[in-house]
């Protein structure tokens, strides 16, 4: 077990979960997490829900209710921001970038009566269109047993290959409390019609490439003196790091710099991938042969 996060029975990634995310564009991990962590959340999501407004318009879906900002109001839910095999899967399916960041944390409430959600990639927010590599990685933790009745995600699978619109039939990802689901920012999906007198209950963690604008503005969600109380991985995770090469800095110094009693100093510093600063001594190298 992780000395930091106990609920956790820590796997390495194996190679095959990863390659079924990148054939199929979704991998479902049964008993990722204990159950127990899962229902504390719930617990602390529930009056949360109760205060929160019903969703408008027909994308979120009149009959859901939706919440962000889950550190804040569920700081337990860093337990699943930071779960080690995730972030694992996470840094190596986006690896267009230098570090990966958190683009999002919803909890989402579909009630009995709640339509089908329609199909989508969740990466069209940045760019509509064929790519070649995924913007986001989706990660849904189910609080309650997600079946076709009760609204469970439909996932159209193979469809990030985006080869030609004809995606065959979709899959209702059923789980329970415990189990996760990743799937790729390329991937069609959406929310089932909750056709069963049960409220489906859970939340949807996300991580992007690091240079990309998040869903979710997380350094005023997070400003500094939250972002104090954050493990050092979260902290990063909310957008405290540069992203290399020379991506991100406040007042040309890392914003971890904010974090702690550094005076921040006027200037800038090189902040470079190892490549790239090899690029650059190799630059300087021949320019000191043509100068000799
Ligand atoms: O809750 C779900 O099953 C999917 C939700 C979703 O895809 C979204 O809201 O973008």
């Amino acid at each position: 077990l992780n000395a930091i996060h106990p609920a956790i029975a820590f796997r390495p990634a194996s190679a095959s979960i990863v390659e079924q995310l990148r054939r199929e564009g979704y991998v479902i991990l049964r008993d990722a997490i204990d159950p127990a962590l899962i229902r504390a959340i719930d617990a602390e999501s529930r009056p949360i829900f109760e205060r929160t407004q019903w969703s408008k318009g027909s994308f979120y879906g009149e009959r859901t209710k939706r919440f962000l900002a889950l550190l804040n109001h569920i700081p337990a839910v860093q337990e699943l921001v930071l779960h080690p095999l995730v972030l694992d899967i996470a840094n190596q399916m986006l690896g267009e970038c230098d570090s990966i960041q958190l683009n999002s944390t919803q909890a989402i409430e579909v009630h009995p009566g709640a339509r089908q959600q329609p199909p989508h990639r969740d990466q069209i927010i940045w760019h509509e269109g064929a790519n070649d590599f995924d913007f986001v990685l989706s990660v849904s933790w189910p609080f309650v047993r997600y079946d076709a009745e009760v609204g469970a995600t439909r996932v159209w699978p193979r469809s990030h290959h985006y080869d030609g619109g004809a995606y065959g039939e979709p899959v209702d990802i059923e789980m329970e409390p415990g189990d996760v689901m990743l799937f790729s920012g390329r991937v069609m999906h959406g929310q089932g019609c909750n056709s069963s007198d049960r409220i489906r209950r859970g939340i949807i963690l996300s991580y992007s490439l690091g240079w990309l604008k998040p869903f979710e503005n997380m350094m005023l969600t997070y400003p500094p003196e939250r972002a104090r109380e954050f493990p050092p991985e979260l902290a990063e995770l909310v957008g405290y790091r540069m992203q290399r090469p020379n991506l991100g800095s406040v007042e040309g110094k890392c914003p971890s710099a904010l974090l702690h009693d550094d005076v921040l100093p006027l200037g800038l510093e090189d902040t470079f991938t190892p490549e790239l600063a090899r690029r650059v001594e190799e630059f300087h190298a021949s320019l000191s042969h043509q100068e000799a």
